[in-house]
């Protein structure tokens, strides 16, 4: 029987994942699978703590911005000194990256993730004066803290990463994406070696804590394996990527996230009275023309990842080809498109990672197929960015319903709505605040 007041239930529930995800600096993913601090997790942590405890959500954010390389990169995971090697595959000494004057005492991987952080700053900085005068000024101090460094990174990814020269920027591996293996990577990620020796050096921990038919295979691993060694041996370098790297893609969702950041950037200079929300907003429109002229297929009506050493667009209909919708400039025609998409017998809302007619759809292979609450509450922020406020709320209150059946996990199952994965998880948690609010 469900609890007469589900959301005071959801509200509590979602509370103590935060609570017992929090490690006295920042928050985990999940306990059970990702025991360090992940990139984008940090920033949909942040946006739900925005509600009940900014100051941690500040700390989590400086935390993660405390080991940002000096060429503004910000790690996808930034490894707890205090965790074993061993209880995550890749672990640090896997990544060897270089030391430099300065570096923090935690190790971190040479990848990045999307740039979710300055919008999660935001939404924290826009929320803090209901926690009191206090909770305000610390705001105002964290945004101050955070602001270069967070132009540091949308600089980073804006020139080291444009490796097509199209204004994009580029993954060089599918954990950037933060859709790891989605069918999006399938055709450039064919053109990648799939050295199996790796495996035998290697111990893939993720298969001891989950079900093996859920997560990445041994091929697909063996690719991220190579990628990475191939990234990490050039040391780390950006220069020439798409002649010396064989994985370079153009993602419509990372660059949506790209696009949005400068957009909330612009709001964080006008607080701060920085001169340069103009030039944010600027970025903003040149991603958005740069997406909409490289990335939309006009055979398919999509949005598409683009293979930048092939030239190709990936015939995949995946998720993140919905996500431009989460910008204000999509112009019209292509608003109402996707959105008729999302609704379509291929996704529906909430929509799954993956396209439900197509042959590559796996309903518990993590981003082949299962429904994720990240990715949805972008969809829904765009639907909301359009006017669209009766798709917005029927979508939140099918990812509230959703949580609430199931519980917080990972991901859930896109026919029966079980839940998958690490139970437990962070942003699912996080969100679900944030839609409850
Ligand atoms: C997943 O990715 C990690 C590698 O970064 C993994 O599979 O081990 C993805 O779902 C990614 O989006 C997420 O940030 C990470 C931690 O939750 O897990």
């Amino acid at each position: 029987m469900e609890s007469p007041d589900p959301s005071a239930d959801l509200w509590r529930s979602a509370t103590r994942v935060l609570d017992q995800n929090w490690t006295g600096r920042y928050t985990v993913p999940s306990r059970t699978l990702y025991p360090h601090q992940w990139s984008w997790d940090t920033a949909f942590a942040a946006i739900g703590l925005a509600y009940v405890n900014p100051g941690r959500a500040w700390r989590d954010l400086r935390s993660l911005f405390e080991a940002q390389w000096p060429d503004g990169r910000v790690p996808h995971i930034v490894f707890d000194p205090d965790v074993p090697e061993d209880a995550y595959f890749p672990g640090p000494r896997f990544w060897r990256v270089p030391a430099y004057a300065g570096r923090p005492a935690r190790g971190s991987t040479g990848l990045v993730q999307p740039p979710m952080h300055a919008l999660a700053a935001w939404e924290v900085y826009r929320h803090a004066a209901a926690h009191g005068a206090d909770a305000a000024q610390q705001a105002r101090v964290e945004l101050d803290w955070l602001y270069p460094r967070l132009v540091a990174q949308q600089e980073f990814l804006g020139d080291r990463r444009d490796a097509g020269g199209s204004g994009l920027a580029s993954i060089v591996h599918p954990w950037e994406s933060g859709l790891d293996n989605s069918p999006a990577w399938d055709d450039a990620l064919a053109a990648v070696p799939a050295d199996m020796s790796l495996l035998d050096t290697y111990h893939r921990r993720d298969l001891d804590v989950s079900d093996a038919t859920h997560r990445p295979t041994d091929s697909d691993y063996a690719r991220y394996l190579g990628l990475v060694e191939n990234y990490r041996d050039g040391g780390y370098s950006d220069n020439d990527l798409a002649l010396r790297h064989p994985f370079v893609v153009e993602c419509p969702a990372f660059n949506t996230v790209l696009a949005t950041a400068e957009l909330a950037l612009a709001q964080i200079a006008g607080v701060l009275g920085h001169p340069a929300a103009h030039r944010h907003r600027e970025r903003a429109q040149g991603i958005t023309a740069a997406i909409t002229h490289r990335l939309w297929d006009p055979e398919s009506n999509f949005f598409h990842a683009r293979d930048v050493r092939s030239g190709r667009l990936s015939p995949e209909h995946v998720v993140s080809g919905l996500l431009p919708l989460a910008l204000p400039d999509l112009d019209s025609r292509r608003v109402d498109t996707l959105v008729a998409a999302a609704k379509s017998a291929r996704f529906g809302l909430p929509a799954p990672a993956n396209d439900r007619t197509g042959p590559s759809f796996d309903p518990v292979r993590y981003w082949r197929g299962p429904i994720w609450i990240n990715v949805n509450w972008l969809l829904r922020r765009g639907l909301l960015v359009h006017g669209r406020r009766d798709e917005a709320d029927e979508l939140r209150r099918a990812l509230l319903r959703l949580v609430h059946r199931n519980g917080h996990y990972e991901y859930f199952h896109p026919g029966d709505g079980s839940g998958l994965g690490a139970p437990a998880f962070s942003w699912t948690a996080a969100l679900s605040l944030d839609l409850l609010a």
